[in-house]
């Protein structure tokens, strides 16, 4: 509701503050859940790739077999294109070496590291696209799409591929056994993707109970990632999050069904088989790119970008949020002011103190715009010129960062040239 007030004699300086019901100020503590959307055709690209160095190397990428370190270089040279920090690890199984894949995404809390991980090996038999080809395009795009956002995230970020899973977890368990007490603690959650493309999927998100405190977080923000419904799988240790379990750090994960025959009422609320297992093709030569289905590959990929961006910290979370939506007249060659008044806020104002201003008026060219810190700083947002078009409908980024938040903040409007009136419809901070 807003109220008009008569317009006093051209020339008198107004000082009229809104102050006929007190500024609202609403504090907006929503967090930006924001992740890119990733996209399914680069996930299948990679998973072409995939497909193309088994087809190359014998029809497989395992542990011990060419494919596999053809597997690992391809997904490297991506990663350091993209601005990651490489490193490959060296193991010996079975009397072969195999390769752990280590990305780390530059930035971010060193003391406060999120891994996110599969297995980059198939088993002997085929190609092993949904088991782990799936897991490991999914990964590489959310990197490459980390790298293309230049994210600046709270937590340090850092990927893995991990080798030998098919036989018996090797590569992650020798990663983390392998890894100094410290760097351990520093690696407060560890999510795994491994099967997220079943050709007759389920949507499942590894459970909480039993695992280190702290993954029922993961649990939740991954269940929350999805928009069909999910259920709870006990992983157990099939796959490579075991070791990091054993260490006490918090895992998590999704999955879409593997040897498992899909129930009817599996089938009624994700659709696909019942009664036929969520991948036939499981550990089997025709688990090649026709082993896919593109939604669930769609979906998972976009979860794992969703649990990333906010586990990690990567949505800066908006301040409060404060507004004057009071109108105050702008008579002619006047000048007015509409407060603020900010509490609840410590420090200091951001770098990036966003002023959102709305204004009517028939010659914006005539007005002066300031915004006045509670210390009397001006900060001007806009000066009079020959602009003759209307209004001021617009947000101002002010570089706020050396005033105290608290205290009353002041949108002060000159108005220098006769002929041209208008208002301050109202205007808003956000911290
Ligand atoms: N670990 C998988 C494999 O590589 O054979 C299968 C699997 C994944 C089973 C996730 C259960 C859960
Ligand atoms: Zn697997
Ligand atoms: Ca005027």
């Amino acid at each position: 509701m807003s109220l008009k007030r008569t317009i006093p004699p051209a020339g008198a300086l107004v000082l009229a503050a809104a102050l006929l019901s007190p500024p609202v100020s609403t504090a907006a503590p929503v967090h930006s859940l924001a992740a890119p959307d990733i996209s399914l055709a680069n996930v299948q690209a990679h998973l072409n790739d995939l497909q193309s160095i088994a087809t190359a190397n014998g029809g497989n990428r395992a542990h011990g077999r060419p494919g596999y370190l053809a597997s690992v270089n391809h997904l490297k040279a991506k990663l350091d294109a993209a601005g990651y920090q490489t490193s490959v690890q060296q193991f010996t199984s079975s009397g072969a070496t195999g390769y752990n894949l280590i990305a780390d995404w530059p930035g971010g809390d060193p003391n406060s590291v999120l891994m996110l991980g599969g297995h980059l090996d198939s088993v002997t038999a085929g190609p092993g696209i949904n088991d782990n080809g799936s897991g490991s395009a999914g990964l590489l795009e959310v990197a490459l799409t980390v790298a293309r956002e230049r994210l600046a995230p709270q937590k340090h970020i850092r990927f893995g591929w991990w080798g030998a899973e098919e036989l018996g977890l090797i590569g992650s368990t020798y990663y983390v056994n392998n890894l100094p007490t410290t760097e351990r603690s520093k690696i407060k959650g560890y999510l795994n993707f491994d099967m997220i493309g079943s050709p007759n999927p389920g949507y499942f998100v590894y459970s909480a109970s039993g695992q280190p405190s702290g993954s029922l977080q993961i649990q939740q923000v991954l269940q929350a990632a999805f928009t069909v419904p999910t259920e709870l799988t006990s992983v157990g240790g099939r796959s490579d999050h075991a070791a990091f379990a054993r260490s006490g750090i918090p895992v998590g994960g999704t999955f879409t069904g593997a040897e498992v025959t899909k129930t009817a009422a599996q089938a009624q609320k994700w659709g696909g088989t019942s009664g036929v297992a969520f991948d036939r093709c499981y550990h089997r030569s025709c688990d090649t790119t026709g082993n896919i289905d593109a939604t669930a590959l769609d979906r998972n990929s976009d979860a794992i970008a969703i649990a990333l961006w906010n586990l990690a910290g990567a949505g800066t979370p908006p301040g409060p949020r404060f507004e004057n939506p009071e109108d105050v007249t702008i008579p002619d060659l006047s000048t007015v002011q509409s407060p603020i008044p900010v509490s609840g806020v410590s420090g200091n104002a951001p770098a990036a103190l966003a002023v959102g201003v709305d204004i009517t008026h028939t010659y914006r060219g005539d007005l002066v715009i300031d915004l006045v810190a509670p210390d009397g700083t001006a900060f001007r947002l806009k000066d009079s010129d020959n602009d003759s078009g209307d209004d001021v409908v617009t947000t101002y980024t002010v570089d706020a960062s050396g005033e105290v938040a608290n205290g009353t903040w002041v949108l002060r409007v000159r108005d220098v040239a006769s002929a041209d009136v208008g208002r301050i419809n109202g205007w808003s901070l956000q911290f």
